[in-house]
Formats: structure tokens, C-alpha cells, sequence
């Protein structure tokens, strides 16, 4: 067999972050860099001779190029079999799921997610285990550990494979099968959510718009939308995957998906409205003039998920990352079930989930997932809205009403100041950290502190303990302020600032957050010195 072992050195900053190693697309293609980091999976999982892997991305720039390296990649390092998203695309939930259909060992998911693609913007990489989900804490320790002292990569001398083609194909000894991206993920979201029933309100007139924002929930939008459900044509907009996503964002949140909020909040407003990112795991969701926060969705989908088949027996329990809003602790305790705070990223979740300790789970980054996946998965929130939409004939903001009814609302808002100065941004964390001990009781812009931690987790199934995951400041009244440091920037540090105020006057339910969050953001200006240490007077995007 023509195998080449190629003699290379450690490359540098070839650590995962929250959801795998993100670079510069330009980085991603300097010679070795992505041949070593894939080499480094392999060794970091004890090597893929006679494994099964699932294969596929978001369909950005260098997508289908770096698949034909990791094809070879793997065939050197005899992996029996490889099974690869038509075209190469797979969304994130659709690779979780073929995982674990195919009961393959594990997957390589191509994606730098919400992140821009094209030669000047972003790639990135990640390895799921066989439970489908991202690498725990204790692989990604592995592969970076592997990183440091690689010294050689195998790879075979072949030619390119056809990925349009469906069906089997052979890389030397390795089985290559190219399966249809859509199919097997669409056969199980009919398996949770009533189509029928989504059928018959399409049928009535109910009218959605979904922006697929040029990524790779295109195909699945149109195929479940539009061919299963029965939504006219040019339900879904943007549905073509494109390299560069039409040179757009794709972050579904009301900054980026600009377009999408004006035709909501339009005079000829959809009933419904959602979106996706780049690899189809994150989903944003708007009412007619009435955009839902992440945390709000999570709480809604928890209190009414009963209403799909794939829930009618209740939730075990649900989890958020600790940055998102306490919303469904709320719900969750009315209903009597547990909920669990874990780290930003949802390789958290997975042990969770597993261990069936909890069914739904969230974050305020929009996103949203269930157990029938080991990833956030946007369309699946979208049907599942639309199954809740249908069986109580209620509108998105009546729905929300009712919720803060029941439960007060926490307003919410995330403020992200991006390309900070490394060395500033840690130097601020520092400042809060060296604060801590100090804080509580202290009065600041008029809120008392309550309780100040810097966030660890001991999950609860394994063991295992992750330090140093945000910087959290509760107040007096149900006002909380958390700090943390992005782990998917490619560039200098983001500063992530999360407000939470959770209000019970059922007469101050309907609010602006930006008036309700006044306070709190004040208090955490001031406890943080952002302002001074960064030299940011404004955020570069509020969600
Ligand atoms: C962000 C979000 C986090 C999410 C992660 C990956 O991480 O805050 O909640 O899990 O992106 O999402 P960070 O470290 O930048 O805050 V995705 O859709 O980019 O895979
Ligand atoms: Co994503």
C-alpha cells in the first residue's frame, strides 16, 4: 500500500477550545497544520486501526478539501471504514446522529460553526466520541498532550475520492460510504415531533419563514419544511449552502439575522420565525414582533416538550450552562425534576445525557438540544416549536406571556466585546477573581451582591472537575452578572458579559430588557472596570 509517513514537528496553538480546534482558514491550510491536528486525534483516541468514522461539515471553503486529507489520513492509519455526508456536508446534529445510528466509533465534524467561511475567514475541527457527542475534557486533554510531541502522520497516496457519488467506494482497504446528509436525520425527527399534526397547521395557513442563512440547514429546511410538512415554498430563505455563506454571519441571532428580524417585526410578519448557523446546531426563534432569548426557549420547550411524542412520558431532567438563565430551573422545579448547571460547550451535557439523568438541555448561545442527539440541534427546536405552536393554537407571544406568568421572567442579555487584547482581557478576569472573596455585601449602583464564585463543575456521573469556567456575581433581587472568556474566537480574546434580572410583578412582565437590565449592567461595569482595563465603552454585538 502506497502509506507515507511524513516527518513533521509540534505545531503550536493546536489547542481545542469549547467546540474543537478553530483557526484562521489560512492557518488551517499551512502546511502540516491540518494533517498534525488529525494525526493527533487519531493517536489521542488510541488510533483508528479497524474503527468506523463518521465524516462531514458545514460545507465552508476547504471543506471538501480537508476531507480528501482525512480520507487518506484515516486509510493510512487503517481505519476500516469512513462514512462521509454526500458532497461532504453534514450538519452537526445530523453527523451526532449518524454516530450513533451507525454505531460508528466516533466522527470528524468540519466546522468553525457560527463563525464566517472562506479563505480570509474561519475553519475549525472536531472530534465526536461514539456516543455522538464532542470529546470530553479528558480526550481534547489527550489530543493537545499529542500535539506537543508529534514527529510523524501517516498518509495514503490516492487520488481523490468522488463524495457526490452515493453508495460504496474503496480507498485501498478502507470502506468509504457516501450516504445521503438528510435522509437518516429526517427519518428521526419524525420519530419525536407530530408531523402530521405540524402537517394539518401548515395546512391551515400558518405561515413561517426560515433562514438557513446560506449554511448547511438549507437542504434539511427544504426537505423537512417544505417536501414532509407541507410549507409553501419559500418558507425557508437562503437554503443554498454556500462556501463563504453569501459572504454573511451565519449566526442566528437578531444582529445577524437582520433580515429575518425586520420581516418579523414587518407589517406582513410570518406567525413564526427561526434560523440556524453554519453547522445547523444553534437555532434562533421569533414570534410575530416577539423575539424569544435562547434561555426563554429552552424554559418553554421544558414545560410544554410533553406535547411531542417524543416526550409524552416527561423529562428526566434538564441542564443548562451556567451563563444561561435560570428561567428553566424555574419550570424545572415546578415540575418536579432536576436540573443541572455545567460549563459553556456541550461536551457537558454528554455524560448527562448518557447517564439519563436529564432528556433537554440549553444555552443562552442558542443552543438546544434533546437525548436524541449528543449535540444542540436547531431544526430539531424548530419542529419542536412548531409541534408545541400546533397543539396549543397559541401564538409565540402568548406562549411567552403565559410562561412569565408562571414562572416571572428573567430579561436577559449577553453583551460580547470581541478582538480584545489578550493580555487585557485576562488582566480584567484577574481584577474580578482577586475580587471575590471581598464582594459579597458590598453594595454597587444600587444592587447588593449576594454570593461571587469563579464557576467549577464536578460532573456528577464521572467524576471529573473543570476549573476556572466564568466568573459569576449574583445580587440581591434575582440580578445576576457573569463574565467569561470565549473559546471560539480566532482572533485576540472576546469578552462575553451575560445579565440576568428575573422579575415576578406580573405587572412588569412586558418590559424593554434593555431598561430591566439597566441596573445590573451598571453594577457589572463597575465591580469589572471593563471600561477602563479593555478600553471598551460599548459591546461589538448584544444578543
Ligand atoms: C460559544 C458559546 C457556547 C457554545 C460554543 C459552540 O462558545 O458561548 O455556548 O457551546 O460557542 O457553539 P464560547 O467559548 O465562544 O463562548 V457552536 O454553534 O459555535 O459549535
Ligand atoms: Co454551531
Amino acid at each position: 500500500m502506497p502509506i507515507q509517513n511524513v516527518r513533521t514537528t509540534p505545531i503550536e496553538g493546536q489547542k481545542p477550545g469549547t467546540s474543537g480546534l478553530r483557526k484562521k482558514t489560512a492557518v488551517f491550510r499551512r502546511p502540516h497544520f491540518l494533517e498534525n491536528y488529525v494525526q493527533s486525534i487519531f493517536d489521542g483516541i488510541g488510533g483508528v486501526e479497524g474503527k468506523t468514522l463518521v465524516i462531514g461539515g458545514d460545507g465552508r471553503f476547504f471543506n471538501d478539501a480537508a476531507i480528501q486529507i482525512i480520507l487518506r489520513m484515516a486509510c493510512a492509519n487503517s481505519a476500516a471504514k469512513c462514512i462521509v455526508g454526500q458532497g461532504g456536508i453534514l450538519s452537526t446534529p445530523a453527523a451526532s446522529h449518524l454516530i450513533r445510528l451507525k454505531k460508528a466509533d466516533g466522527g470528524l465534524i468540519l466546522s468553525a460553526s457560527h463563525n464566517p467561511g472562506g479563505p480570509d475567514a474561519d475553519f475549525g475541527l472536531k472530534y465526536n466520541g461514539p456516543n455522538g457527542g464532542p470529546a470530553t475534557e479528558a480526550v481534547t486533554d489527550k489530543i493537545f498532550e499529542r500535539t506537543k510531541t508529534l514527529a510523524f502522520y501517516k498518509i495514503a497516496a490516492a487520488g481523490d475520492i468522488d463524495l457526490a457519488q452515493l453508495g460504496m467506494h474503496k480507498l485501498e482497504d478502507m470502506v468509504i460510504e457516501i450516504v445521503d446528509p438528510v435522509a437518516d436525520y429526517a427519518e428521526l425527527m419524525q420519530t419525536i415531533v407530530d408531523f402530521p399534526k405540524v402537517r394539518n397547521l401548515f395546512a391551515g395557513g400558518f405561515t413561517m419563514c426560515f433562514d438557513a442563512m446560506h449554511a448547511v440547514t438549507g437542504p434539511y429546511a427544504h426537505t423537512i419544511l417544505e417536501d414532509m410538512l407541507g410549507a409553501p415554498k419559500g418558507t425557508v430563505i437562503n437554503g443554498e449552502p454556500s462556501p463563504d455563506f453569501g459572504k454573511g454571519h451565519p449566526d442566528p441571532n437578531p444582529i445577524w439575522a437582520k433580515v429575518l428580524m425586520d420581516k418579523m417585526y414587518g407589517a406582513d410578519a410570518p406567525d413564526f420565525g427561526a434560523a440556524s448557523d453554519g453547522d445547523g446546531d444553534r437555532n434562533m426563534i421569533v414570534g410575530r414582533g416577539a423575539y424569544v432569548t435562547p434561555s426563554d426557549s429552552l424554559a418553554l420547550l421544558t414545560a410544554h416538550a410533553h406535547l411531542a411524542p417524543g416526550y409524552r412520558g416527561g423529562l428526566s431532567g434538564v441542564a443548562r450552562s451556567m451563563p444561561t438563565s435560570r428561567a428553566v430551573d424555574r419550570v424545572a422545579e415546578s415540575l418536579g425534576i432536576g436540573c443541572y448547571e455545567t460549563p459553556t460547550g456541550w461536551k457537558f451535557f454528554g455524560n448527562l445525557l448518557d447517564a439519563g439523568k436529564v432528556t433537554l438541555c440549553g444555552e443562552e448561545s442558542a443552543g438546544t438540544g434533546s437525548d436524541h442527539v449528543r449535540e444542540k440541534d436547531g431544526l430539531w427546536a424548530v419542529l419542536l416549536w412548531l409541534n408545541i405552536l400546533a397543539e396549543t393554537g397559541k401564538s409565540v407571544s402568548e406562549l411567552m406571556a403565559d410562561l412569565w406568568q408562571a414562572h416571572g421572567r428573567c430579561y436577559y442579555s449577553r453583551f460580547d466585546y470581541e478582538d480584545v487584547d489578550s493580555g487585557k482581557a485576562e488582566a480584567m478576569m484577574d481584577g474580578l477573581r482577586a475580587k471575590l472573596n471581598s464582594v459579597a455585601g458590598v453594595t454597587i449602583g444600587g444592587l447588593t451582591v449576594e454570593a461571587a464564585d469563579e464557576f467549577a463543575y464536578l460532573d456528577p456521573v464521572d467524576g471529573s472537575k473543570s476549573t476556572g469556567q466564568g466568573i459569576r456575581i449574583a445580587f440581591e433581587g434575582g440580578a445576576r452578572a457573569v463574565f467569561r472568556l470565549s473559546g471560539t474566537g480566532t482572533q485576540g480574546a472576546t469578552v462575553r458579559l451575560y445579565l440576568e434580572q428575573l422579575e415576578t410583578d406580573p405587572g412588569r412582565l412586558q418590559e424593554e430588557p434593555e431598561h430591566m437590565l439597566a441596573d445590573v449592567r451598571e453594577a457589572a461595569l463597575t465591580v469589572s472596570d471593563l471600561t477602563a482595563i479593555t478600553g471598551r465603552t460599548a459591546p461589538d454585538v448584544i444578543t
